[in-house]
């Protein structure tokens, strides 16, 4: 696991605009939990946020992402903060803990004084552990190699239907080695006996039509085509007696899952304004603003095909 070395405390220099008076202001949220608006609809636009009901004091924190932060682990984001991507701190005249994530700031609490961001630069590092739940452990689908066997752009690790044939890898018939740190080539299905198993292989009964194409119903399901009166329980992309080419150029919709997610925001080289005096708080080390657990989350994604 990988620790963090970071400044904890947010301390702040407050400069009076009138007689340069340097008071040190210490904001203290260390103990506060990190909170999220959550926008299912709006997976780009983000606000943290930290009230304390006891001193109806709150840290917020809002910025737009090119890409959904949820996504990925062990990926840094780095934000400089401008325009309506902003830090701020703010006293009120009640509890805040409900203003936040309103579509239109409440009438109550009301701020009393506050301070926004005009420069900082926000750090964030996701960290997780990643899973595409098709019965080989990530170890084994080794994400270092970045593999990606049927080349849809999704790597071996978070593909869940490996070889694209749109028959998920965990119905493949993988057998692992006895303390799972290996596939048991003996063991898992080769239906055609091509030394290729059946979870790598995207003609798993070498018939010469695709396992994706012998899909008579279109579903994306070839598991459900069963056309041989002989054999009634024997779906056609296992049985070679059966050569309907049914063509379907499109995947299936992959999922895979992180687990315990949680992102490290940090900020440096705040620079926060008083809009209504100009005084001016300044930070130029690093403050952690929290950690934030986002628990397990689950990505969805179909591969275009080619
Ligand atoms: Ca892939
Ligand atoms: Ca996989
Ligand atoms: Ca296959
Ligand atoms: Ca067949």
């Amino acid at each position: 696991m990988k620790k963090l070395t970071l400044l904890l405390a947010l301390i702040f220099l407050i400069v009076s605009c009138d007689d340069g008076d340097v008071i040190v202001t210490e904001l203290d949220f260390d103990d506060v939990e990190l909170q999220r608006c959550e926008n299912v609809s709006d997976v780009t636009n983000y606000v943290f946020y930290k009230t304390k009901s006891s001193t109806n004091e709150a840290l917020a924190l809002q910025f737009e992402t090119d890409e959904p932060l949820f996504e990925e682990v062990n990926t840094s984001y780095s934000i400089l903060l401008s325009g309506t991507d902003q830090y701020s701190y703010r006293v009120f005249n009640g509890d805040p803990s409900n203003y936040f994530c309103n579509a239109i700031p409440p009438t109550s609490p009301l701020v009393q004084e506050e301070f926004i961001s005009t420069d900082g630069l926000v750090e964030i590092f996701s960290s997780g552990t990643e899973s595409d739940a098709d019965a080989i452990p990530t170890e084994i689908e080794d994400p270092t190699l970045l593999l990606d066997t049927d080349l849809d752009g999704i790597l071996d690790y978070l593909d869940f239907d490996d070889d694209g044939d749109n028959v998920p890898t965990r119905l493949e018939g993988v057998v692992l080695n006895e303390d799972e740190t290996a596939i048991d080539l003996m063991l898992s299905r080769d239906t055609d006996g091509d030394m290729i198993p059946d979870y790598l292989d995207d003609d798993d009964d070498g018939d010469g039509i695709l396992t994706r194409n012998e899909d008579l119903n279109r579903d994306l399901n070839p598991n459900n085509d069963k056309s041989d009166l002989d054999f009634p329980t024997v779906p056609d992309y296992l049985n070679p007696n059966i050569t309907v080419e049914t063509v379907v150029d499109v995947y299936r919709e992959n999922e895979y899952f992180i687990s315990d997610l949680t992102l490290d925001i940090t900020i440096t080289n705040t620079v926060l304004i008083n809009p209504a005096n100009q005084e001016e708080l300044r930070n130029e080390t690093l403050q952690l603003l929290g950690t934030y657990s986002a628990g397990d989350v689950s990505i969805k994604d179909t591969p275009v095909f080619n």
